[in-house]
């Protein structure tokens, strides 16, 4: 057998020659309102399914024949050494064309990442900031309110800037949430939801302190520079608590429960 019998033998087995995976769910089509584990990518592989820069799977958990690098971290599955330009899809399934509320579980170490998502190739998020938690197993939510159309589509997370693990993302009708875990915009813009009140951190510049009632009638105002500063929520119902400094700006959802 002659060198060029060899190379035509050795080109014969590299994937690059194998016909492309068809994309299938991994487990079910993942219903919408509900849970998209970002663990549960489709079924397709590299170039199909996802995008991913390593072809190893760098943490070695769950689905060890892929590419995409699966971590244990606190206790969960996610999806970590994330790099930019990398993507997962997700075939889903909207019950209602409707508003939504997206619900990000994520850690990040350092911040600085950030992620989009598009649907059936449209640009549903971009340029969404993941909050920093200052630990790869300390995890966090941030939420988005997204307008989606009914029926399966296929969805598409990108990694647009890296640095950070994905757990998961919950889709719900917006108001459905109870207390929702404090996102850190940075280090010095922050609201603590406790029971009896919230806790707020501007710690840097001045800022400016709102919350309205279900009504978007404005029932406290501050301005400045806090620190860890607690505002009490006595009376139950929904509150909206607005946190602006700049062009950064958190929105928290607090349910009082009644006394
Ligand atoms: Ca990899
Ligand atoms: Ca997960």
């Amino acid at each position: 057998m002659g060198i060029s019998d060899i190379a035509s033998k050795i080109s014969g087995i590299t994937l690059s020659d194998a016909p492309p995976q068809e994309q299938t769910p991994y487990k079910n089509v993942i219903s919408v309102p509900g849970t998209i584990e970002a663990e549960n990518f489709d079924n397709g592989g590299q170039g199909v399914a996802y995008n991913d820069v390593s072809p190893e799977n760098q943490g070695g958990a769950y689905r060890t024949d892929e590419s995409v690098d699966l971590v244990e971290s606190d206790g969960r599955i996610v999806v970590g050494y994330t790099r930019p330009g990398e993507w997962l899809e997700y075939t889903v399934d909207v019950s209602e064309a409707a508003e939504y509320e997206l619900e990000f579980t994520v850690s990040s170490l350092n911040g600085g990442g950030s992620i989009g998502i598009d649907v059936d190739g449209e640009t549903l998020l971009s340029g969404i900031a993941v909050p920093r938690t200052d630990d790869w197993d300390s995890y966090r939510t941030f939420t988005e309110n997204v307008t989606l159309a009914s029926g399966e589509q296929i969805w598409r997370v990108n990694m647009e800037s890296a640095g950070f693990n994905l757990d998961k993302i919950v889709v719900r009708p917006p108001g459905s949430t109870s207390i929702l875990r404090s996102p850190v915009i940075e280090n010095n813009l922050a609201i603590k939801t406790v029971a009896g009140g919230f806790h707020v951190t501007a710690g840097v510049s001045s800022a400016q302190l709102k919350v309205t009632n279900i009504q978007g009638r404005v029932i406290f105002r501050k301005s400045g520079v806090f620190t860890n500063s607690f505002i009490p929520i006595n009376a139950g119902g929904v509150y909206f608590i607005h946190l602006t400094q700049g062009d950064k700006r958190i929105i928290q959802r607090y349910v009082a429960c009644q006394k």
